[in-house]
């Protein structure tokens, strides 16, 4: 992190060292879905980063570039009729201001509750245009998270195969969120350090099992690694990134591990745009380690969904959430 004297516009949003090319991380595993070690494969990823790209996902082409386009035509309407679909609170149309409790990024964004397949009422789409993109869009991550929770159950030697997909893509209403993401270059970076980038949104872990997203190709999203680095993710349009969220890693007991990430927006040309599905349990859902991956002690003590997300909601983006959870 540096510290300059920065416009007042950013007042509230942390500057960063923005990683030198050299430091784009070409590590992230690739997982092939079609090919016959996927599952051995997806468990190796999370094991070693928590997160990794898939291939030969399946995902047609036009359900993904018909929401980006929906979406970048609702980024770009006036700045009221956005706001018409505000404040995100806890859904909707949100600016800078991520959560409750003070954490502020460069990025503007739709925050939308789903409820099985579809926007649940509590998140009305601004147009009709968006809402049934969106619906598409929904229903083709639910089919992806079944089928990556799936090779995660099988590659664990968890049994039975759906156990952990059930738990986000069952009968039972499962607490799933959506997000559209648009980081706007930042005009305020000129005449600051060519490698000075404003933090578009903080470094966090995701509370729920699994998210996945997609960007438009445009560079932006870091990673920690278990070291401790931070390395930058080349954009891949094709691909959807995964990454474990703080639930597997209570139910896995620490075997997965859930991914620090964070997004940085320059001042160049092209506008991020990144919509992510994020797979919660139902809320009365318990979350503890699974007998059959309990070798030793548990790492964690048992929570509902429920009860995590109450705690996570109170607090700030970049804290350890799993820290309370934690046994003596
Ligand atoms: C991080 C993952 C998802 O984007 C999210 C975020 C949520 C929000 O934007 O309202 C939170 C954040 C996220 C975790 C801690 C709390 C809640 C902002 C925040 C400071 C939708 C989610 O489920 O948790």
């Amino acid at each position: 992190m540096v510290v300059l004297a920065k416009p007042a516009a950013l007042e509230q949003i942390t500057l960063l060292r923005t990683p030198e090319p050299w430091e784009s991380f070409s590590g992230v595993p690739a997982v092939d879905l079609s090919g016959p070690d996927a599952a051995a494969d997806v468990v190796r990823a999370c094991e070693r980063f928590g997160f990794f790209s898939v291939v030969n996902h399946g995902v047609p082409a036009g359900v993904v570039d018909r929401l980006e386009a929906e979406a970048v035509r609702f980024f770009a309407s006036s700045q009221a009729e956005k706001d018409a679909s505000g404040p995100a609170d806890p859904f909707g149309y949100g600016s800078k201001r991520i959560g409750r409790n003070g954490d502020m990024g460069w990025v503007e964004y739709l925050l939308l509750a789903i409820e099985r397949d579809a926007l649940s009422k509590a998140s009305p789409a601004p147009t009709s245009a968006l809402r049934d993109a969106i619906n598409a869009y929904v229903g083709a991550m639910r089919g992806l998270a079944r089928t990556v929770l799936e090779m995660v159950a099988e590659g664990l030697g968890v049994s039975p195969r759906g156990a952990l997909a059930d738990m986000v893509t069952g009968d039972v209403a499962s607490d799933q969120v959506f997000r559209v993401n648009h980081y706007p270059p930042c005009p305020l970076l000129q005449g600051l350090p060519p490698n000075c980038s404003v933090t578009g949104f903080g470094e966090h872990t995701d509370p729920q099992l699994v998210s996945i997203l997609h960007s438009n190709g445009t560079p932006g999203l870091q990673v920690a690694l278990h070291d401790g680095r931070w390395v930058s993710v080349p954009p891949n349009r094709d691909a959807f990134f995964v990454n474990v969220g703080d639930s597997l890693q209570v139910l896995t007991n620490g075997r997965l591990r859930s991914v620090r990430h964070r997004v940085v927006a320059g001042n160049g040309l092209k506008s991020r745009v990144s919509m992510i599905y994020f797979g919660g349990p139902p809320l009365a859902q318990r979350i503890a380690p699974l007998p059959q991956l309990l070798a030793g002690t548990p790492l964690y003590r048992e929570f509902t969904w429920g009860e995590y997300k109450k705690a996570a909601y109170r607090s700030r983006l970049g804290d350890n959430r799993l820290a309370p959870f934690e046994t003596p």
